[in-house]
């Protein structure tokens, strides 16, 4: 008898991303709670070396993670695989310089959600075959919120993610309200957006108002 997975399933909709950096003087924290309260589903916690000491990391890790529980908002921490099990969180986002995605499956086991970055058709059936539960898809369109990013990938790589990959993606990179439609029109499920979301007025209405745009084809 197989055991059903404890696996959480990787949401479609709106993935909200922290940066304190890009957050007009509002806490993580702070952008957490209004994300949530505009029905995000997936939060992941983002943030460099040395603008936050570990210990600083720890700490906002352990506040959302009670944030994202009471919620069931689904909760992934990019980068450190040690933060990840340290609170507990649903998952680890690493890039294609980060540990590979194996070592991090021998540190998370096999119930935590593990996504690779990719920019290239090469790099989307590496992931697949490493055992990446999702893809990160982009830069799509330009964007100056990451440090030593590469060119935008556009369209034409998203298309091949869509036509060929049998794993959940999330597109990211200078994806605004004026163009989430055109992501979402190719195929998209789940969109990331960084400076939309966390650099919003309103950030619960922003969420809401991304999270329609972004489930209006899954709903139609
Ligand atoms: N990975 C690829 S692009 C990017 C990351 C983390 C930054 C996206 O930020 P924005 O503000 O949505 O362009
Ligand atoms: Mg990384």
């Amino acid at each position: 008898m197989t055991l059903p997975s404890a696996k959480p399933a990787f949401p479609t909709g709106i993935y909200g991303i922290t940066a304190e950096k890009f957050s007009a003087g509002r806490t993580n924290i702070e952008v957490v709670r209004t994300m949530i309260a505009g029905g995000i589903r997936l939060i992941q916690y983002r943030e460099k070396r040395p603008a936050k000491s570990f210990a600083e990391m720890l700490t906002e890790c352990r506040t959302i993670r009670t944030l994202t529980r009471e919620a069931g908002v689904l909760f992934i921490v990019n980068d450190y695989p040690d933060l990840a099990l340290l609170v507990d969180a649903d998952g680890v986002h690493v890039g294609q310089d980060d540990f590979p995605v194996p070592e991090v499956r021998r540190l998370l086991g096999p119930d935590k959600l593990i996504g690779l970055s990719t920019h290239e058709p090469a790099q989307a059936a590496a992931a697949v075959a490493a055992g990446a539960d999702y893809l990160g898809v982009g830069p799509i369109f330009s964007t100056q919120t990451k440090e030593d990013v590469c060119a935008p990938v556009g369209l034409e790589y998203l298309d091949h993610v869509v036509r060929t990959c049998p794993l959940p993606f999330v597109v990211i990179g200078g994806i605004k309200e004026h163009n989430i439609g055109e992501v979402v029109a190719r195929g998209a499920t789940t969109v990331s957006l960084i400076t939309e979301i966390v650099a919003a007025a309103d950030i619960a209405a922003t969420v809401r108002r991304l999270q329609a745009a972004c489930l209006a084809p899954i709903n139609a």
